[in-house]
Formats: structure tokens, C-alpha cells, sequence
């Protein structure tokens, strides 16, 4: 391979990774009252979809601090999403049920 050549594949392959960088979606589960896991650490952009797997219980997700109004509820085998397009750390409850804790860290993109 000469030097053009490998130069042109360095920079497709560049291109094309920095190309499929793109927003995820993670994956909360609600059961036994409880947000599992509690905790994530997503990036940028990322999408965070909480899905209600229980038998009867209703929930919501409520980022309280953010001055958010409560949302409504979501019953078994519903979802509510929420992208993060800033950086940060934030809590997140459930109304109904204010034991029921979480938190999103949001982090730069990582490339
Ligand atoms: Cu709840």
C-alpha cells in the first residue's frame, strides 16, 4: 500500500467512525418499584427510555428539580422518554411514589 492510499484509508475511516457517532438510547426498567438501574451515565444527545415492566403499577418520572412539571403516569408496557442534550447530573423521582429515586449523568461525547 503507498503512502496516498493509507493516508485516503486513514482519513475514510476517520470520517466514517466520526459519521456513526450518533445517539443512543438507554434503557431504564421500572419494577418492584424500583428504577432499574437507578443510576446511568449516558452521553450527549443520548436518549433515556423508562419502561414500566410491572403487573399493575403505575409510575412517572419526575425531574423535580429541573422545575418540571409533574408528567402523567405510565401504566405496564408503556414508556417515557427524554433526551439529554446537556451536560450534567440529574435526580429524577417519581411522583406517586417519592421513594422511587433515579439519577442521569450526562456527559460530553465522548469521540
Ligand atoms: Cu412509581
Amino acid at each position: 500500500m503507498n503512502k496516498t492510499i493509507l493516508a485516503l484509508t486513514v482519513l475514510f475511516s476517520f470520517v466514517f467512525s466520526n459519521s456513526s457517532v450518533q445517539a443512543k438510547d438507554v434503557i431504564v426498567e421500572i419494577y418492584k418499584k424500583k428504577f432499574i438501574p437507578s443510576e446511568v451515565t449516558i452521553e450527549q444527545g443520548d436518549r433515556v427510555i423508562w419502561k414500566n415492566i410491572e403487573t399493575r403499577q403505575y409510575h412517572n418520572v419526575w425531574f423535580k428539580q429541573l422545575d418540571q412539571e409533574e408528567p402523567g403516569y405510565f401504566f405496564p408496557d408503556e414508556s417515557y422518554q427524554k433526551q439529554f442534550n446537556q451536560v450534567g447530573s440529574f435526580a429524577y423521582e417519581c411522583g406517586p411514589h417519592p421513594q422511587m429515586t433515579g439519577n442521569v449523568t450526562v456527559i460530553k461525547t465522548v469521540k
